[in-house]
């Protein structure tokens, strides 16, 4: 559904627009992407790296020199207030992640967060008051990228990560460590979590990391729904052996195995349509040497929609597609799920108050769904949620080429801040 009916730009009178430093958003922004900046142009800031140690260091010392007040939580997020205790009243929490994937781009997670604690900033500076208590977070570990246990940050602040102690790095390093060297502490996490209604509403503003702003040409985008993920590990066992005295008609070749995976994934979505994507974004061949038979394989893969019933339709066809091609390959193949995050809507009325705010900053909105997964969709179980995009280059993202014009950066952040403003 298009929105693009443009309402009375008058405002109502009690209804301010607050507009942020843009240029400061920009330097901040600029600042942030210095951390983990790569050779290829992108950023590399996975969670509990020390770049990401680094950024939130680097966020918590401006937050600091504004006159605000940063506290690094339990599970490693990073909370600035306007005071050094909580009001009392019911939070607007707003913010997004901090960390990046491997060799992505600067704006994914971080526009979010700098939109936000600008956002503080300008209150503290124009001396906004709001009924509720303003507050912003980085949320840490949204990814996944090092420690895959993505959503770490924000399902630690709803109460819902579970496990944790149990969490290890793609090499079985425990999360215990890193943790701690980023302020966290694995031992009281569940004090991480908020007590249930101290979160009035979850607001994020976030990049599309898709092509459908540009496309139409609208600055703004007010989000419906958050799409559901599913994510599987897999794990091939065939016969390592050697590749020049094993017949082909003796061998379980693991990575064959592993390849007809592959096609079964992009097949319950692109053929079968039992989903709206299927990715395999891992593969490990072992020993991955020329002259020998694969003997294992481990492949990360995942399944995206926003209806939970065709989630679990296209999760049954992968899962009975694993022992079909065991058996046809003479493999052993194992799939354990790892993670399902929920599709979620936004709340209707935060919907309806960014949208009034855009307009009344002729700013013309449309309405869309996220392909991304983001920390609302968690927050989302525990308060309402609003969603604020802005348009990304080409549609790309997790990737050195995400770009964002500084005009919808600033524009977008201007919306987040009087929106809260006006809540
Ligand atoms: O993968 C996602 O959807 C998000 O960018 N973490
Ligand atoms: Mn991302
Ligand atoms: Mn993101």
């Amino acid at each position: 559904m298009l929105n693009t009916s443009v309402r009375s730009a008058s405002p109502h009178p009690r209804e301010a627009a607050v507009r942020v430093d843009g240029l400061r958003l920009l330097e901040t922004l600029a600042g942030l992407a210095e951390f983990g900046a790569d050779a290829q142009g992108g950023v590399s800031r996975e969670a509990f790296s020390l770049a990401d140690d680094a950024a939130r260091d680097y966020l918590a010392g401006i937050a600091r020199s504004a006159g605000l007040y940063p506290r690094v939580d339990e599970a490693g997020n990073l909370i600035v207030r306007m005071a050094a205790e909580p009001s009392g009243r019911p939070v607007l929490l707003m913010g997004s992640h901090l960390d990046s994937v491997t060799n992505g781009g600067k704006y994914d997670g971080a526009y979010g967060v700098v939109a936000a604690l600008e956002t503080l900033r300008s209150f503290a500076e124009q001396d906004v008051r709001t009924r509720f208590e303003p507050v912003m977070i980085a949320f840490t570990n949204e990814e996944g990228a090092l420690f895959p246990q993505p959503f770490w940050g924000s399902m630690a602040v709803a109460g819902v990560l579970a496990d944790a102690e149990q969490a290890v790095d793609r090499a079985g390093n425990s999360i215990r460590g890193p943790l701690a060297r980023a302020g966290g502490d694995l031992d009281s996490i569940h004090r991480a979590a908020w007590p249930a209604g101290s979160i009035g509403a979850y607001l994020e503003l976030h990049i599309e990391q898709g092509p459908i702003l540009e496309r139409r040409g609208f600055p703004i985008g007010v989000v419906d729904a958050i799409v559901g993920r599913t994510i599987f590990e897999f794990t091939v066992d065939g016969q390592q052996n050697h590749a020049g005295t094993t017949p082909m008609d003796c061998r379980s070749d693991a990575l064959v195995a592993a390849a007809q995976i592959v096609l079964a994934v992009e097949d319950v979505s692109k053929q079968r349509r039992l989903c709206s994507v299927s990715t395999v974004g891992l593969l490990d061949v072992e020993p991955g040497l020329t002259n020998v038979v694969p003997g294992r394989c481990h492949l990360s893969v995942e399944i995206r929609d926003t209806r939970p019933e065709q989630l679990a339709k296209a999760e049954a066809a992968l899962t009975g597609a694993a022992g079909e091609i065991g058996r046809a390959t003479g493999t052993e193949v194992s799939v354990e799920v790892t993670m399902r995050s929920s599709p979620v809507h936004t709340d209707p009325l935060l919907s309806a108050a960014i949208e009034a705010t855009a307009e009344r900053l002729d700013l013309p909105t449309m309405t869309l769904s996220s392909g991304a997964g983001h920390d609302a969709q968690i927050i989302g179980a525990v308060a309402p949620i609003g969603m604020i995009f802005v348009p990304s280059a080409n549609g790309l993202s997790h990737s050195p080429e995400e770009h964002t014009d500084d005009v919808h950066l600033m524009a977008g952040a201007d919306v987040l801040a009087s929106t809260a403003a006006n809540l």
